[in-house]
């Protein structure tokens, strides 16, 4: 617990000023005055030479945070004076082509930027250049960061482009308030089945996200319910529109997710059927009102033939026909139907082994490559299953060349700890993006895919369930927004690594200390191992608490209708998903990847369980039996999510005590629920197999 000197340690160093709310746009005052004395005259002056909704966004950021961390207020002028300045510009202004080598310029996308350091009749000029607006937005929060790490700014020659062109957020929020598999709170949004007015909070929300480049938000829950189903309608159109509108001051196009079936209870049809001329009439006109309210409208999310939301299927039709419906009623506006392929049969019976969950999306889509119009974004979860701590990537990407596709994270910690535990998924993100298909020959990778380059498609980019909610530091966790941050700053650059994202993310979010970016380093870059360790081995994934999916229950879906089992006897555990004796899923992937996975001795261990079911005493790559393995990892997993505690413990007096007691209370609610875990683990296998721990430790 805190002692006297700790807290005059707080307050010497500034840390009360933190403010968890704030996540990495800490504003707080630089207290190096050497920096602040190197770059005062360079900060105290803002000429904006263009205008626009969102230049003038950037603007208001400069200014509080210049207010905030070196403690002046610039002067802000809308021509060049001759002092030195921060120079907010675009591709129209003479200063570009005087300045700009107009060859990199021109090699930038629309959302791309330039900053640059220049010296203009004998003044120090800060150029921050973009292609159109939103650059200069983007630069903005570039140049910010760099200021908040106390970077040198005074020789910045800096090119950016992101490499996605859609960097989507999906929110799963409901119209009462709740929000589906949300660990931070309520929705920001909705409350009592309408929309809250905390108008400020949404705008704090857009400048966390366009802070990281998000440029598309979709604001409800992709399991649209009846309430939600009338956000199209006129009820809650004008909500939308000011919700919209914040959204649009930040760069961010606002989407919806839409019930497919919306002709039923919507227009009074008796069908949803996408081939019946009046339900494309319906969509028609429905689409053209809400365009009416929000011109630049961004489209549909849909989930449809899953999970029991209504979907083509029921009129005999395929997804393509649906999607393709949407997607004729919103091209005359330039909107986009995204098209969630996270398609299965949800009431499987146990029993039957033949059927697979993991080939559903692939065997539903892959047949309808080319059939998708233009505008059609088909959204591919990065495994074949669900979100799970280790998985396989989808087999779809890279199978469909002729197909528009995202990919979809969840940033949402679901199976990987809720927010109440540590696990940083930007690791687990960077192997998915990097994972070679072999699609196109070898380099086929998923980032070449997802960013369109590979099969040069209209549409291509990455979204992502939201981990954030009403809760003041908005994810619950403190060091969850690492992952809200991570996702943005990977989407934008997916070659940016890991190390570098942490980096970034500490010391705009803690600070500049040493010590305090060694330690949260390590404990983030190692979180998603440990909590692996503890829980489902292999890749065989699931075994969680059946509907909440919080805690440990090694049968929780084992005789359920979802189609996710292990299917572990008395002899050994896993999935036989090979071609030459199992479900024939390995076959999905193209043939370097099939072949890998198909051979037991070349399938990774960390998948070994999803790909094939193995007898305890098989012996991994890695020397060990099977079983020995998941006695090892259980224990050492909960030795580190111990040793996470400790960690953190080092840093009181480094870090403002509201963040710090916040995440020690979350890390020790880790390390605890970490026993339940190996316990629950060690002692099921241990009374299937019969077969002791080599080194003798506790299994009950
Ligand atoms: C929004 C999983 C989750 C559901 C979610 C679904 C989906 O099944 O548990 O809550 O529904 O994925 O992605 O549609």
């Amino acid at each position: 617990m805190k002692n006297n000197s700790t807290e005059i340690q707080v307050e010497q160093l500034g840390l009360s000023q933190y403010d968890d709310y704030s996540c990495w746009l800490q504003y707080t005052k630089i207290t190096n005055q050497k920096w602040i004395e190197n770059n005062q005259s360079l900060l105290s002056q803002i000429e904006v030479l263009t205008s626009s909704l969102v230049v003038e966004s950037a603007m208001q950021e400069i200014l509080t945070a210049i207010n905030g961390m070196v403690e002046i207020t610039p002067s802000v002028s809308t021509e060049p004076k001759n002092q030195s300045a921060i120079v907010l510009t675009t591709a129209a202004d003479p200063l570009v082509s005087d300045y700009v080598d107009l060859q990199v310029f021109e090699s930038i996308n629309n959302e791309g930027y330039i900053i640059t350091s220049v010296a203009v009749e004998g003044y120090r000029k800060l150029l921050l250049v973009g292609k159109t607006d939103k650059g200069i937005l983007y630069a903005a929060f570039h140049l910010l960061r760099l200021i908040k790490m106390e970077e040198d700014i005074k020789q910045l020659h800096i090119v950016e482009s992101p490499t996605n062109q859609l960097r989507m957020l999906n929110e799963w929020d409901n119209m009462d308030g709740s929000i589906e598999r949300g660990y931070a709170g309520n929705s920001l949004y909705f409350e009592d089945n309408r929309f809250t007015e905390n108008f400020e909070r949404i705008k704090d929300y857009a400048r966390l996200l366009s802070s990281i480049g998000i440029n598309g938000i979709s604001i409800n829950n992709v399991n649209v319910h009846e309430v939600e189903t009338d956000l199209i309608t006129e009820k809650f159109l004008p909500d939308v529109a000011r919700v919209a509108d914040i959204f649009r001051a930040y760069g961010i196009k606002t989407f919806l997710s839409a019930n497919y079936a919306s002709s039923i209870q919507l227009g009074g049809l008796d069908t949803a059927d996408p081939l019946d001329e009046g339900v494309q009439q319906f969509w028609i006109k429905k689409v053209k009102e809400v365009y009416s309210y929000i011109p630049d409208f961004g489209g549909f999310v849909i989930k449809a033939d899953s999970e029991h939301r209504p979907g083509p299927f029921t009129y005999n039709r395929n997804h393509a026909d649906g999607a393709n419906m949407l997607a004729r009623a919103l091209e005359p506006f330039g909107g986009i139907v995204f098209w969630r392929c996270f398609v299965y049969n949800c009431l499987q019976d146990w029993r039957d082994r033949s059927t697979d969950r993991a080939r559903a999306a692939y065997d539903h889509f892959k047949p309808l490559d080319g059939q998708f119009m233009d505008n059609v974004v088909l959204q591919i979860k990065n495994g074949p299953m669900d979100f799970q701590v280790r998985e396989p990537v989808s087999p779809l990407f890279g199978a469909m060349p002729n197909t528009n596709q995202v990919l979809e994270f969840q940033v949402a910690q679901e199976y990987t700890g809720q927010q109440r535990h540590l696990c940083y998924l930007i690791p687990q993100w960077k192997e998915v993006l990097d994972f070679d298909t072999y699609a196109k020959g070898e380099g086929s990778t998923v980032k070449r895919i997802v960013n369109g380059e590979l099969y040069s498609n209209k549409l291509s980019g990455i979204t992502a369930v939201t981990n954030t909610g009403n809760d003041r530091n908005w994810t619950g966790h403190t060091l969850a927004q690492a992952n809200f941050y991570g996702y943005g700053r990977l989407i934008w650059n997916p070659d940016l690594t890991a190390e570098e994202i942490t980096e970034e993310w500490i010391k705009i979010t803690f600070g500049n200390d040493p010590e305090v970016f060694e330690t949260v380093s390590s404990m983030l870059l190692n979180s998603w191992e440990i909590y692996e360790n503890y829980t489902a081995p292999l890749g065989v994934g699931w075994m969680v608490n059946i509907h909440h999916h919080y805690g440990p229950s090694v049968d929780g879906y084992e005789y359920s209708v979802w189609g996710t089992y292990h299917f572990a006897d008395w002899k050994g555990i896993g999935v036989n998903r090979t071609v030459k004796d199992g479900t024939g899923y390995t076959g999905q992937y193209f043939k370097e990847v099939s072949d890998m996975y198909e051979s037991l001795d070349t399938c990774p261990d960390e998948l070994v369980l999803f790909f094939h079911h193995v007898p305890y005493t098989h012996k991994l790559k890695s020397g060990v039996s099977v079983i020995q393995h998941i006695y090892n990892t259980h224990f050492e997993g909960v030795e580190q999510a111990d040793q996470l505690v400790e960690n953190w413990k080092q840093l009181e007096g480094k870090i403002d005590s509201a963040r710090f007691e916040g995440v020690l209370s979350r890390l020790q609610e880790q390390a605890d629920h970490s026993r339940e875990w190996r316990d629950q683990i060690n002692t099921y296998f241990y009374r299937k197999s019969g077969i002791a721990d080599e080194l003798g430790r506790e299994i009950y």
